[in-house]
C-alpha cells in the first residue's frame, strides 16, 4: 500500500518473494517491490521487503491465555493511525465490553480510537455515550441517510481501520465512503453463529472531496470478529484502555492486582467517590478475570446493562 501514491498510480499485483522467509505481509504493510510494477493485466511483481511498521494492531484469536489456540496472536493490520470501533446501536445490540476491548487494543498499539455508532435510525446513542462520558472519546453517529462529511474529515490524511462485530454495517459504510468499493453486505444473523459477509481485510483509498484539499486518507474494511481477544496484552497495559481509572492506581499498594479481591485496591474508593463510573471498573475487572480463564467465555464482550442479543 502506498499512502503517498497518487490516485492515478497503477494497482500492482505482487506476491511474496521467497527471501521474505516466514515473515507475513498484512494489510497496511508498506513494501518494496521488484519486477513488473506496470499494473498491466497479467503483470506480477514480487514483494522483497516489508518496511518497519509504524503501528501493529493485534488481537488474540480467543481470550484464553491458558491454551495454545488462545495465545494464537494475529496481526490485524499494520501502520493504521486510527481504529474506528464500529458498533451498531441495535441489530446487533451494542456491547460496551467489546468497545472496551477495542480501546485497550488501540491504546496498546498506539492507534487513536474513534467510536462509530451505526444504525442510529434504529436506536438512540444515549446509553452507550453515557457509559463513556469520562473519556474524551471522539464519536460519530451514522444512519442510512446521514451526511458523512464529519466522518470524512476525521478520516482525512490517515489510515483508518474499521473493526466490529459481524453485521454492524462496516462494509455498508465503506461502500458509502468509496462508491466503487463494491464490498459485499449481508443480512444480520445471531452474533457468533452467523456467517460473516466479509472474509478478508481490504484497504481502499478514499476519494478526494471537492471541498477539501490534501490526502483524503485510506480506509480498511475487516471481517467481523466475535470477540477482540487480548491475551497478548499484559495486565498492566490493560489499564491503559481505561484512562478514566488509571490515575487512581498511584494510590494502590505495591503489587496490587486491581481485582475485586484486593482489599486495598484504590480503584474501589475512586469509583465510590464518583470519580469514575462503577460500570467501567466492573468492565476492567471482567477483562482481568477473562484472561485468567474466569468469566463467561461465550459472551466475553457483554457487560451487564448492555441490551440482550436480539432485543
Ligand atoms: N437500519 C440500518 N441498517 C443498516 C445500517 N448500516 C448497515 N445496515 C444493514 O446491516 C446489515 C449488515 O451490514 P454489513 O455492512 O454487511 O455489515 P458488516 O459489518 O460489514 O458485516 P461483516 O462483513 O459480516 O463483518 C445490512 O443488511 C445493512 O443494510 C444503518 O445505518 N441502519
Ligand atoms: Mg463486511
Amino acid at each position: 500500500m502506498f499512502p503517498d501514491a497518487g490516485p492515478d498510480d497503477p494497482t500492482v499485483t505482487a506476491m511474496r518473494a521467497r527471501e521474505l522467509g516466514r515473515k507475513s505481509v498484512v494489510v497496511g504493510d508498506r513494501v518494496s517491490l521488484v519486477g513488473d510494477i506496470s499494473g498491466a493485466p497479467g503483470a506480477l511483481a514480487r514483494i522483497v521487503r516489508i518496511a518497519e511498521r509504524r503501528s501493529v494492531l493485534r488481537r488474540t484469536a480467543e481470550d484464553d491465555a491458558t491454551t495454545a489456540e488462545g495465545r494464537l496472536e494475529r496481526v490485524v493490520v499494520a501502520n493504521a493511525d486510527q481504529l474506528v470501533i464500529v458498533s451498531a446501536l441495535a441489530d446487533p445490540p451494542p456491547r460496551t465490553g467489546f468497545i472496551d476491548r477495542c480501546l485497550v487494543a488501540a491504546y496498546d498499539a498506539d492507534i487513536e480510537p474513534l467510536l462509530c455508532l451505526t444504525k442510529a435510525d434504529l436506536a438512540g446513542p444515549e446509553a452507550v455515550l453515557g457509559y463513556y462520558t469520562e473519556l474524551e472519546l471522539p464519536y460519530v453517529l451514522i444512519r442510512p441517510d446521514s451526511d458523512l462529511a464529519a466522518l470524512r474529515a476525521l478520516l482525512a490524511g490517515r489510515v483508518s481501520v474499521l473493526v466490529g462485530h459481524s453485521g454492524v454495517g462496516k462494509s455498508t459504510l465503506v461502500n458509502r465512503l468509496v462508491p466503487e468499493a463494491d464490498r459485499a453486505v449481508g443480512t444480520v444473523s445471531a452474533i457468533g453463529r452467523g456467517r460473516h459477509t466479509s472474509t478478508s481485510a481490504v484497504a481502499l483509498r478514499l476519494p478526494p472531496q471537492p471541498d477539501a484539499d490534501g490526502d483524503p486518507g485510506w480506509i480498511i474494511d475487516t471481517p467481523g470478529v466475535r470477540s477482540f481477544g487480548l491475551a497478548h496484552v499484559s495486565a498492566e497495559s490493560l489499564l491503559h484502555g481505561f484512562p478514566d481509572l488509571v490515575e487512581a492506581t498511584v494510590d494502590c499498594p505495591a503489587n496490587c492486582q486491581h481485582t475485586a479481591e484486593e482489599a486495598d485496591c484504590a480503584l474501589d474508593a475512586w469509583v465510590a467517590s464518583g470519580k469514575a463510573d462503577p460500570r467501567r471498573l466492573a468492565s476492567y475487572r471482567r477483562l482481568l478475570a477473562s484472561r485468567s480463564g474466569e468469566g463467561d467465555p461465550r459472551e466475553p464482550e457483554r457487560n451487564p446493562g448492555d441490551p440482550l442479543a436480539g432485543s
